[in-house]
Order: C-alpha cells, then sequence, then structure tokens
C-alpha cells in the first residue's frame, strides 16, 4: 500500500489530480467510487464529491484546486505549477481558481441543471443549461484569450494547463477554440497526463 490515496471516478474531476500523482512521481492507490453517496465516502469528503485524497501524512483533502495547491506546496521541484515569486506562478493560481470557482461549477449546472433549480418545471432546468452554456462561453472565451502559447503561461505545461483540457474536454464547444484546442493536443504529449487522461476514460 503506498502513501497516498486518490478516490475517483471516471471522467470526473479527478483526472487532474492522477496527473498531478503522476506529475510528482508519487506511487498512490485509487480507490473508485461508484457510489458518492456511500455513508464511507460521505466521512471522508461530506460534500460527496470526487476528487479526494487521503495524504500520505495524514490529511484528507477534497476541492480540486486545494488538492493541487497542496501538492505544489509538496513537490516544489516537481513544477506543478510555475516557481514562486515568478509572475507565471500568480497567473497559474489565478487560472487555476478562475477554472475551478467559474467553469467547473458551470459545467455541472449545464450537464445537471435539474440540481440547479428548486423548480421542478422541465423549462425552469432549460433556463439553467442555457445559462450555463452562456457562461462557460464567455469563461472560455476568456481563458482562450490568455494563452500565450502553447500553454497558458507560455512555453512549459503547468497543471493549470491540465485542469483547462480537462474541461475542455467536458464541453466540446471550448474544443472548437483553436487555443484550448492546441492546448489539449499539447497536454496529451505529455506520458503522465495522457495516462491519467486515458484512464479516466476522457477524449471520448
Ligand atoms: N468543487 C469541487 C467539485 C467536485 C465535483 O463536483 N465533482 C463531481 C464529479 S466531476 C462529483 O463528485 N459529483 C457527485 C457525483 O458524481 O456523484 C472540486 O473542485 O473538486
Amino acid at each position: 500500500m503506498s502513501g497516498y490515496t486518490l478516490y475517483w471516478k471516471p471522467g470526473s474531476g479527478s483526472m487532474v489530480v492522477e496527473a498531478a500523482l503522476r506529475l510528482v512521481g508519487v506511487s498512490f492507490d485509487g480507490v473508485r467510487i461508484n457510489d458518492t453517496s456511500d455513508p464511507a465516502f460521505l466521512a471522508l469528503n461530506p460534500a460527496g464529491k470526487v476528487p479526494v485524497l487521503k495524504m500520505a501524512c495524514g490529511p484528507v483533502i477534497a476541492e480540486s484546486a486545494a488538492i493541487l495547491l497542496s501538492l505544489d506546496d509538496m513537490f516544489p521541484e516537481a513544477r506543478l505549477l510555475p516557481p514562486r515569486g515568478r509572475s507565471g506562478h500568480v497567473k497559474a493560481v489565478q487560472w487555476l481558481i478562475f477554472m475551478a470557482t467559474n467553469i467547473y461549477p458551470a459545467c455541472l449546472r449545464y450537464y445537471y441543471p435539474e440540481r440547479h433549480t428548486a423548480d421542478p418545471a422541465p423549462e425552469a432546468a432549460e433556463a439553467v443549461r442555457q445559462q450555463a452554456a452562456r457562461d462557460m462561453e464567455r469563461d472560455f472565451a476568456q481563458l482562450a484569450a490568455v494563452v500565450q502559447g502553447p500553454f497558458l503561461t507560455g512555453q512549459t505545461m503547468t497543471i493549470t494547463d491540465v485542469y483547462a483540457a480537462m474541461l475542455a474536454d467536458w464541453y466540446d464547444p471550448a474544443k472548437q477554440l483553436p487555443e484550448l484546442a492546441a492546448l489539449v493536443s499539447r497536454v496529451l504529449e505529455n506520458p503522465a497526463a495522457a495516462e491519467a487522461w486515458r484512464n479516466h476514460g476522457f477524449g471520448k
């Protein structure tokens, strides 16, 4: 048994955490979660959401961005993010948080609109879905506009790029944006990212 345990689901946001663990080079165990309402899983994350990472040193962390920032703190030499103190670092953190707090939730509203309205009428869910599509159109365009080429902060891939590729794969119109299409292709040239991508069933 390794020191890290990743609680994951195919097609979910745990993909980017698996990629981070592979980029860092630590061994980890994967626990596939089929039912996020299972009491044993809720004891780990009362929000009932993956990804969750149980750390070697004890703590259990939820929230994709928090997990990635923690791994970067623990393994700075792995360069999940650009070195601290450089402008690339703050920008990579900014866009990571932007995606985690704007695009990820919009994607969930788009695919599960009925969970985001108290109104049971199908039109209410449809209105939520349409607004989520508008939000994503605006936010993905903002993201595409800051790609410096080929990655978000320049020539070197960071975990923020893997995050962006993951979100773009969830929403087809995002992949039509040439900057994001190029970014996804470059991310998949990285063997660690490509393996996590495959294991999670992305790219279908
Ligand atoms: N803010 C959370 C969102 C996590 C989230 O919503 N995960 C989804 C999968 S992508 C989930 O576990 N949903 C419950 C389920 O699938 O049963 C994060 O960034 O980690």
